[in-house]
């Protein structure tokens, strides 16, 4: 038989490439979407089969809001794994919406957490389950941040990262729950939502360059950041939970820049100067910056053997190409009549 896991927050960047991952190492995967007026699947479609056919892949309407619900999915799929990424997971926009962020991100893995213990004691079988934490929780401590740093968050969403880490302890120690937290830095690709700054970035970048776009509004630029390649983080997402003892772990590359510096890299991939071409917009600061953070990954190299594979160049090159790529189909829509889609977000 093969294993089953369920994962939250399937349709997005990091539940898409933890798909493909469990897929090839022969996992029965269930998803819990949400239910949208529009399709949100756009990230796994490639996944997806015909469920007649039999599949690997099985999507299941749910909600972290939801206890019902949750607790249903348990009983239909009978996990053996459960990858908590779910969240409403932006953080300039958790201070416009801190109370849905809590309840999403705080209540919504107690929530998962609670729903787990009542199916383990129903069914007697034992499950392991993951929980996407962020180095956003460490917020204003001294790089570089590792497990024993104490967390000192910067904003709703953090606040509410760090609410859901206790709890899987507490739920760890408490009823014995096989739950790893994983503490992880930024992590990008070309699939990563756009309006995070590394997406921003390429995908204005991408579009100046074929003459799509004319400026690109930033905020803070003298933030610094970690960021490794999601393929790479959802490796060691798994690792966690094939462990013999629950535990958490810090997954980051030990590098960090500001974001000019992620500019000028990407920037100068397409021969551009990013200053002919970047303003700063105060609408993108937040009431509350996290100004540095960079990841201290020894434990997660010394038990789980996980190294991030792609350095930032790599990464950014990366980025740009799947970025150019929309921008070449763009461009062609554009020289046959179409009109161009405006954009906003953070
Ligand atoms: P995304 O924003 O790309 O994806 C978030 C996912 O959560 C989407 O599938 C979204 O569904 C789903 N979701 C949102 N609200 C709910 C809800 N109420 N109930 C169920 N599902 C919901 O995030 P990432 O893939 O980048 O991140 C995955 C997880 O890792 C998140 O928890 C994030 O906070 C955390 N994290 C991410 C890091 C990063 O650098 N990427 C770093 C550290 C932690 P829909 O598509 O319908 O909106
Ligand atoms: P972050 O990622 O807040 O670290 O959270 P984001 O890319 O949004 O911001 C990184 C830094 O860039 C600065 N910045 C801007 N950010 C955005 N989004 N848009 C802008 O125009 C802009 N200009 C400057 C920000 O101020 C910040 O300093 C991400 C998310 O994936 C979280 O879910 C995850 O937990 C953390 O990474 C680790």
């Amino acid at each position: 038989m093969s294993p089953s896991a369920l994962v939250t927050g399937i349709t997005g960047q990091d539940g898409s490439y933890l798909t493909e991952l469990l897929l090839a190492k022969g996992y029965e995967v269930h998803g819990v979407i949400r239910r949208a007026s529009t399709f949100n699947t756009d990230r796994i479609d490639h996944l997806y089969a015909d469920p007649h056919q039999g599949p690997k892949l099985q999507l299941h309407y749910g909600d972290l809001q939801d206890s019902g619900g949750l607790r249903r999915i348990l009983d239909q799929v009978a996990p053996d794994e459960v990858y908590n990424l779910g969240a409403q997971s932006h953080v300039r926009v958790s201070f416009d919406q801190p109370e849905f962020t809590a309840e999403v991100v705080g209540l919504g893995c107690l929530r998962l957490l609670e729903a787990l213990r009542s199916y383990q004691d129903a069914s007697k079988r034992k499950v392991r389950f993951y929980q996407a934490g962020s180095s956003e929780m460490f917020g204003s401590a001294k790089p570089r941040q590792n497990e024993d740093t104490r967390f000192q968050p910067r904003s709703p969403y953090a606040c509410a990262k760090v609410y859901a880490h206790y709890q899987v302890v507490n739920y760890r120690e408490s009823y014995g729950l096989f739950a790893c937290n994983g503490i992880l830095f930024n992590h990008e690709s070309p699939r990563r939502g756009e309006t995070f700054v590394t997406r921003k970035i390429t995908r204005a970048a991408t579009r100046i360059k074929l003459g799509l776009q004319h400026k690109l509004y930033l905020g803070n630029l003298d933030a610094k950041r970690d960021w490794g390649f999601a393929g790479d983080y959802v490796e060691a997402m798994w690792r966690m939970l094939q462990q013999d003892h629950p535990d958490d772990y810090v997954v980051a590359t030990g590098t960090a820049l500001t974001i000019r510096q992620f500019l000028a890299l990407v920037f100068e991939q397409l021969d551009l100067d990013w200053k002919e071409w970047v303003e700063i917009d105060p609408r993108y600061f937040r009431p509350a910056e996290v100004d540095h953070l960079e990841g201290d990954a020894a434990k997660s190299k010394a038990i789980l053997g996980w190294e991030a594979g792609t350095d930032i160049k790599t990464l950014a090159a990366m980025m740009v190409d799947g970025d150019m790529e929309l921008a070449r189909r763009e461009a062609v829509l554009k020289n046959a009549g179409h009109a161009e889609t405006p954009r906003g977000g953070f």
